[in-house]
């Protein structure tokens, strides 16, 4: 990824569409444009005013290519800080196509994926956890997604963690003094007062990783199985919480052969929902094999909805399913409450997929399990990523040794070197410490033209 050079992209997905934007970017933007783009009146790119919409035309060897509407923006007013060219073509696969040809033989080079937005990083236009939201809000599936994912891309995890860089700085500032000094020992008072700071920056270390849980199910769904006996309302379920019949229901037992994956989303979180084969004994060869991949579902799961038949009494193999997944975050939905012979079933949420009874209830248990004891985004809507917990782990740790050895008097030398560990994962998560290495694998997960 030379920053040097200007690159060319579809910023617009694949596919055929009223219209597509081909984005250029870099130094030689404008003059690149200059050898392509024209308005309607004959005036060139690098006459227009920025962040204009000029109607106009793309021409290659003399032949027009097509219509267009260009919008020049100056760097470094621009999404990526440089100088930046929208072109709006009609948005056909070939004629899209053909306007980037165009860009690229007139000395732009095609993009990698991400590498706006990492240029955008790169000229400071964001810091990395902002980058990385761009990518959130593009693949967001809910809007709690979003919600989170446009938090982050408007600062809120990058707040936090400048708030606890200042916090760990003026505690390094203080022992690096008395490094420099050493003739003055740092009295117990001092002592006390740096472990408290250290003490604070830990807690909102640990408010951070608390939001991870929900990080990871905002970005990547809920993998959730619906298992449980044959004929209990597994694939009734499955339609109800998504809102349409996708899976075959009837009052046959086995129904479900295989299993069945659908994204739905509750409460505005995406479930990964698995519909599978009843359990029960078979000498049926298939259904042995549902069954099989029922129980690896069930295995995979992070989530688990049991469910059972209401109006079936609770028998020894409802019993033993119970106690198989009692480890794993089960809920047990005790299906067909509308029948008269309905029982309760302890523990379990009554429900009836045929008239819609007790859904509110279900949906709001499972959004309390995955939330878990009211752990949420926090006020600001900040979930943090894999990566950021990564980095977390380890600043936490490094606080951790850091206090320790505050208390126990160990070298100061030492005692700021595990400071400046903590220091130096803390500036990961925004991308201020040496990140070379870490921007190749974050940005690889973009699509082009972002
Ligand atoms: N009365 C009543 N019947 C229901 C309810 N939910 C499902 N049923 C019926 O129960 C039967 C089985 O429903 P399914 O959703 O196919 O059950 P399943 O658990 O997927 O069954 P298998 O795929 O065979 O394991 C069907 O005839 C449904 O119409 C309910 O809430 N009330
Ligand atoms: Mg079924």
């Amino acid at each position: 990824m030379n920053p040097a050079d200007t690159i060319a992209a579809v910023a617009t997905p694949p596919g055929a569409g009223g219209l597509a934007v081909v984005r250029l970017s870099g130094r030689q933007a404008l003059s690149v444009a200059d050898r392509c783009l024209r308005s309607s009146g004959g005036r060139l790119p690098s006459g227009f005013q920025p962040r204009m919409a000029v109607f106009g035309e793309v021409v290659r060897d003399g032949v027009r290519v097509d219509d267009v509407v260009v919008t020049v923006f100056r760097g470094p007013k621009s999404f990526t800080g440089e100088d930046t060219v929208e072109v709006a073509c009609h948005g056909g696969v070939l004629v899209t196509r053909r306007v980037l040809e165009t860009l690229l033989v007139s000395g732009a080079r095609p993009a990698e994926p991400g590498e706006f937005t990492c240029r955008a990083f790169l000229n400071g236009r964001m810091d990395l956890a902002q980058a990385e939201a761009v990518a959130d809000v593009i693949h967001a599936q809910t809007d709690r997604a979003l919600g989170t994912a446009r938090a982050q891309l408007a600062g809120a995890l990058s707040r936090r963690i400048e708030t606890l860089r200042d916090a760990l700085m003026s505690v390094l500032a203080h022992i690096e003094a008395h490094i420099d000094f050493p003739d003055e020992d740092i009295t117990p008072d001092t002592t006390n007062v740096l472990s408290a700071r250290l003490t604070t920056a830990l807690e909102g270390i640990d408010a951070l990783l608390r939001t991870a849980r929900e990080g990871r199910f905002l970005r990547h769904g809920v993998r959730t199985a619906l298992v449980g006996r044959p004929n209990a309302g597994k694939s009734s379920l499955l339609n109800r919480l998504l809102g349409h019949d996708r899976a075959i229901v009837s009052p046959v037992a086995g129904t479900t052969r295989d299993t069945l994956e659908e994204v739905a989303q509750v409460r505005g979180i995406p479930l990964v929902l698995v519909d599978t084969a009843g359990l029960r004994e078979s000498d049926d060869l298939v259904e042995r094999e549902g069954i099989r991949r029922s129980r690896e579902a069930a295995a995979e799961a992070e989530l688990i909805l049991h469910v059972v038949d209401a109006a079936v009494p609770w028998c020894a193999e409802e019993e033993a399913l119970a106690t198989a997944w009692s480890g794993k975050g089960r809920i047990c939905v005790a299906n067909k409450c509308d029948l008269p012979g309905a029982l309760p079933v302890p523990g379990a949420i009554p429900v009836s997929c045929r008239t819609g009874a007790g859904l509110e209830a279900l949906e709001q248990a499972i959004e309390e399990r995955l939330v878990s004891g009211g752990v949420g985004p926090g006020d600001d809507g900040v979930a943090i990523g894999v990566r950021h917990q990564r980095v977390l782990e380890r600043a936490r740790e490094a606080v951790l040794q850091t206090r320790s050895g505050l208390e126990q008097h160990q070298t100061l030398e030492l005692v700021a070197f595990e400071l400046r560990v903590a220091l130096t994962a803390l500036g990961e998560v925004v991308g201020k410490t040496s990140v070379d290495d870490l921007l190749d694998s974050i940005f690889s997960q973009f699509c082009l033209g972002k």
